[in-house]
């Protein structure tokens, strides 16, 4: 057989320039909000990262001499569920990505304007390492803490010492912490002590509490299932060199038949209101077809933070179209915010645990949000009473819907 009238030939040498063209304008390509809206945020059209926009020169080597098929030497699977923070000016993303081998590693992106043109730095970050090296680490929340510091806290993942012989998968996972003044050179301080078997979702809340540290936990009892404990919990540190939790309680439990039925846990640092401190955080229920995750918002007390004050009924946002299907299917997730002065909120999250994404909503929205959509009453017939209640009120109200006033 004959390849001759096709571009398939045993000889190929690779067209570099293509490849970096490609590249370019998938960085540079623009986003905008789609028009489609609950009114409470919008979506983009676009996710604003992928594997395909890590950088090149992480995946191959760039000589045709000594890569002469153009191969991708490191494979690239995801980018997913980043932190977020505004710094200098610029929109930054502490994600994880994920390669081929399955390690997950941190690297910052950065966009001009929080919703497109988001470019990886250089390298990776990197993270000094414990006495007891990582297996693997994901999920950084950043937070510039009032104490100058800015914070990155990640899951670290590690073999479990315990497992029987012939056990290759059961891990324990907690809370690592570094911190650094310039983004770029980080201190890695000792892992998070607290009383629970394993942690993840740890987030430190970006204020002193009482004089101290204050952080969000997810105590579980296995690695992927929370166990009989689970829930958000609140807790307080003295000194972050030495990280013990104190008076660790669950502030927002896992509860039958809602969407953080299974477990649930906070997203990034909460944004201080007016009204009291905005949290987003995922929630997880069971279904036929396995785990869905979705975000879900609340707020708490300006005085008492660990102190729920509004919690609306169901999710926020849930997986859509291709946001549902990926390597975890049926899956939002996200650790990272940021407020704009003007009062924009861009909200980062992935789907799928594959890409990462942005919805853009603002502070007053967000407040109108958790104050004004009913709680979850936790049976059928409670809901239908919620939407009667509103029906009875449209229908005082119908002749100003049906004139537009
Ligand atoms: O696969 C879904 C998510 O599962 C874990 O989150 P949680 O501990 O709340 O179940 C994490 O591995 C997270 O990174 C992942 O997106």
């Amino acid at each position: 057989m004959s390849h001759k009238d096709t571009n398939i030939s045993a000889k190929k040498i690779f067209n570099f320039n293509k490849l970096k063209e490609n590249h370019r304008r998938l960085i540079e390509r623009g986003n905008s909000p789609v028009q489609d809206s609950n009114g409470v945020f919008e979506r983009f059209e676009f996710p604003i990262l992928t594997a395909a926009h890590t950088p090149l020169h992480w995946r191959y080597d760039l000589n045709q001499q000594t890569n002469p098929f153009g191969m991708e030497r490191f494979g690239i699977n995801a980018t997913f569920n980043p932190g977020a923070i505004k710094w200098h000016d610029k929109y930054l993303l502490a994600v994880r990505v994920e390669g081929a081998d399955r390690k997950s590693f941190i690297a910052i992106a950065e966009s001009p304007n929080g919703y497109d043109r988001f470019e990886f730095w250089d390298a990776p970050m990197v993270i000094p390492q414990t006495e007891i090296p990582d297996t693997n680490v994901y999920d950084m929340r950043l937070v510039a803490h009032e104490d100058g510091w800015i914070y990155g806290i990640f899951c670290t993942e590690r073999k479990d010492p315990k497992a029987p012989k012939g056990d290759t998968s059961s891990a324990v996972a907690n809370a690592g912490i570094v911190r650094t003044k310039d983004l770029i050179n980080w201190e890695r301080l000792p892992d998070l002590i607290s009383s629970s078997g394993q942690q993840r979702n740890v987030v430190l809340h970006p204020a002193f509490v009482n004089g101290k540290y204050a952080v969000y936990t997810r105590p579980q009892d296995g690695f992927i299932e929370v166990g009989s404990g689970g829930g958000i919990g609140f807790g307080y540190i003295d000194q972050m060199e030495n990280p013990v939790v104190k008076d660790e309680k669950i502030m927002h439990q896992k509860v039958y038949h809602t969407i953080y039925e299974l477990k649930n846990g906070l997203g990034p640092a909460p944004i201080k209101t007016k009204e009291g401190w905005l949290h987003l955080a995922h929630g997880v229920r069971n279904t036929a077809a396995g785990l869905r995750y979705t975000l879900y918002l609340f707020m708490t007390d300006l005085r008492d933070i660990s102190k729920i004050i509004h919690l609306p009924g169901g999710y926020f946002m849930a997986p859509n179209d291709d946001e549902t299907v990926g390597d975890v299917s049926n899956v939002l997730f996200s650790c990272g915010w940021i407020q704009d002065d003007d009062g924009t909120v861009f909200i980062y999250y992935a789907s799928s645990d594959t890409r990462c994404h942005v919805a853009v909503s603002s502070t007053e929205r967000l407040i109108d949000y958790v104050k004004n959509t009913p709680e979850d009453r936790y049976t059928s017939a409670e809901s239908v009473k919620t939407i009667q209640g509103l029906i009875d009120k449209n229908s005082s109200n119908m002749n100003l819907v049906e004139d537009g006033k």
